[in-house]
């Protein structure tokens, strides 16, 4: 039995990719091990059965066999300690990569989704206007470092790893804001990490379930 992670049944970004299945989707894909995925509401999110699985009432969870596992760093960090592929076997080189998810998911996520947030979830609140500046500019502290580290490499620390996906993964969600754009590398960087195959093919399939026509009622 292939492992199943869950999704959205309808995400709400329509199948731009930003929703965090597709993390483990990709991560899947450059492994190449097979999934299932079970398509979930927001309603039963918070039902007692995904509870289970997810304490938060979020998407993704990753079953596989008996083992129930929900963030996206764990289950990435997971897939990748058991196939080749998305981590070095140099034990050094290995715990590098595995800082790099850190820094993705901790250091550069937070900022982000703060954006987010002061844009659209607190978009109409009377300081908005005021926060926004601020929020922009420590992003851009951020970006600006992280612009710094990658310089021209390919990617962050030698070949593709598991901190890449997760990295470019997090930024993706940047690129309507504009921001992204004003640090070339960073903006080629994730350019060059949407050209995987392995990221087409899990966009593809997330792409897929958002665009499927409903199910007759
Ligand atoms: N820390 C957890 C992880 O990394 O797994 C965070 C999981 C999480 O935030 N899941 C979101 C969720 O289930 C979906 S991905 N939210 C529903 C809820 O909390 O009730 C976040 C997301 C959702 C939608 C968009 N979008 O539409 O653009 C982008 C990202």
């Amino acid at each position: 039995m292939p492992p199943i992670i869950t999704a959205f049944e309808r995400s709400p970004d329509g199948g731009r990719g930003l929703a965090r299945d597709t993390r483990i989707r990709w991560a899947l894909e450059e492994v190449a091990q097979p999934y299932e995925v079970r398509l979930v509401s927001f309603q039963a999110m918070q039902q007692p059965a995904h509870l289970t699985l997810h304490p938060f009432g979020q998407i993704p969870t990753y079953e596989d066999g008996d083992l129930a596992l929900f963030e996206t760093g764990a289950i990435i960090l997971h897939i990748a300690e058991r196939h080749a592929g998305l981590l070095p076997t140099d034990p050094n080189a290995r715990a590098r990569a595995i800082t790099w998810m850190f820094a993705a998911l901790n250091t550069m996520e937070p900022p982000i989704l703060d954006l987010t947030i002061a844009r659209i979830i607190e978009g109409d609140k009377p300081w908005a206007e005021a926060r926004l500046p601020l929020v922009r500019d420590r992003l851009r502290n951020r970006l600006a470092q992280l612009a710094t580290r990658l310089g021209d490499a390919d990617w962050l620390d030698g070949p593709f790893s598991a901190g890449d996906l997760l990295m470019i993964s997090v930024l993706l969600r940047l690129k309507i804001s504009g921001l992204l754009n004003e640090f070339p590398n960073l903006a080629a960087y994730v350019t060059r990490g949407e050209a995987r195959p392995a990221y087409q093919r899990a966009f593809a399939a997330q792409l897929a379930v958002n665009t499927a026509p409903p199910p007759p009622a």
